[in-house]
């Protein structure tokens, strides 16, 4: 008996030597140690051994599964330690890499050229206010002097819900409702940006929506001159001081007179090229002086206030100062297009 324990000892712990992954060490834990193996079999044979072999046997079996079960711990543990090291070796981590860039938004560039022309418009005086883009009828048209059968709202007649309700065509039912407000008391000097709505044919430089920003001053004694002054200063501090505007008479029904408002070109200095059409001037708002009756249906008396209003679009301005050709690259949000404006 004593014999066979000794072979198995050392048989066992030849296997455990071999051994060269956990599973093939458990293979042997569960042949040597396990219920069924040889060790256990021996222990549950004592009963037919005298009383003198008992003690010994017993204690034998005992010591050689202890030293089975010893040298499988030890080997387990150094073969994980291997495992280990392996790893190691293998997935080295450097800590210093650079990381991976966070891609960084930036401002859309209208809502830049907004911001602009509000830092701008601030600094000559004046306040911005804001209003619905879902407008009445008598905000939208008739308190700008255009009633119901006014042919000039074929120009713009747009999206409506009921008779009475549209997407604003213009920002300028902003400038109507804070008239209102101020109940005949002036001065008002407003700037209106915003998202206007018109029925139109969408293509390189229209879009059935777009920004526009328009302004209002109205005090005593507001005259044609102040208006050229101030679209003066805005044009140069916008696109430069080199530039020169030139005022051109037009018609809208809410101002009279009324005009167009042109700068000197950028690209020739004046002397005429493609981009102006050979003209040296490029149109880039709209202006005049508050209709008397707009005035009026407001609140304001036409014979204590006067003022002036312009009205610019923004896509317009935008695609002028920085040479974009088509107004639906503000629109698909393409970052190959939005990413040029990070420093806008
Ligand atoms: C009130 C009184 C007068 C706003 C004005 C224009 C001239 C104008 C266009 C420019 C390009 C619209 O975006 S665009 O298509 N606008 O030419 N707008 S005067 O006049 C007002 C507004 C409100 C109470």
């Amino acid at each position: 008996m004593k014999e066979t324990l000794e072979a198995l000892l050392k048989e066992a712990l030849e296997k455990i030597q071999a051994a060269e992954d956990g599973r093939a060490l458990q293979e042997v834990r569960v042949s040597y140690l396990g219920k069924k193996g040889p060790i256990t079999e021996v222990l549950r044979g004592m009963g037919k051994l005298s009383a003198e072999e008992r003690p010994v046997v017993g204690q034998l079996a005992n010591e050689v599964r202890d030293e089975i079960k010893a040298k499988l711990d030890k080997k387990e543990q150094e073969l994980e330690e291997i495992r280990i090291s392996k790893q190691l070796a293998e997935q080295k981590l450097d800590v210093t890499m650079p990381g991976r860039p966070v891609p960084q938004g930036s401002r859309h560039p209208l809502q830049a050229v907004v911001e602009e022309l509000e830092d701008i418009f601030i600094g000559l005086g004046f306040s911005v206010e804001e209003g619905p883009e879902v407008e009445t009828d008598y905000y939208n048209f008739e308190a700008l002097n255009l009633p119901k059968d006014h042919p000039a709202r074929d120009m713009q007649d747009s999206f409506y819900f009921t008779e009475e309700l549209l997407l604003r065509t213009q920002t300028s039912p902003v400038q109507a409702r804070t008239m209102e407000a101020h109940q005949g008391v002036g001065p008002v000097k407003i700037i209106c940006p915003g998202r206007v709505f018109r029925r139109d044919n969408d293509d390189a430089t229209h879009s059935h929506q777009f920004m526009q920003v328009e302004g209002l001053y109205i005090d005593h004694n507001v005259r044609m001159s102040d208006l050229r002054g101030i679209l003066d200063t805005f044009v140069k501090r916008f696109f430069g001081e080199d530039r020169e505007i030139r005022l051109r008479p037009s018609f809208f029904p809410f101002t009279e007179p009324s005009v167009e408002v042109d700068v000197s070109c950028g690209i020739c200095g004046g002397k005429g090229c493609r981009v102006c059409k050979q003209s040296g001037w490029i149109e880039v708002l709209g202006a005049g002086m508050v209709h008397p009756k707009v005035l009026e249906m407001s609140g304001f008396d036409p014979n204590e206030y006067s003022g002036f209003a312009f009205g610019m679009g923004v896509e317009r301005l935008a695609m002028l100062k920085y040479a974009i050709d088509d107004i639906r690259h503000f629109y698909t949000n393409d970052t190959r297009f939005l990413s040029q404006f990070k420093r806008v």
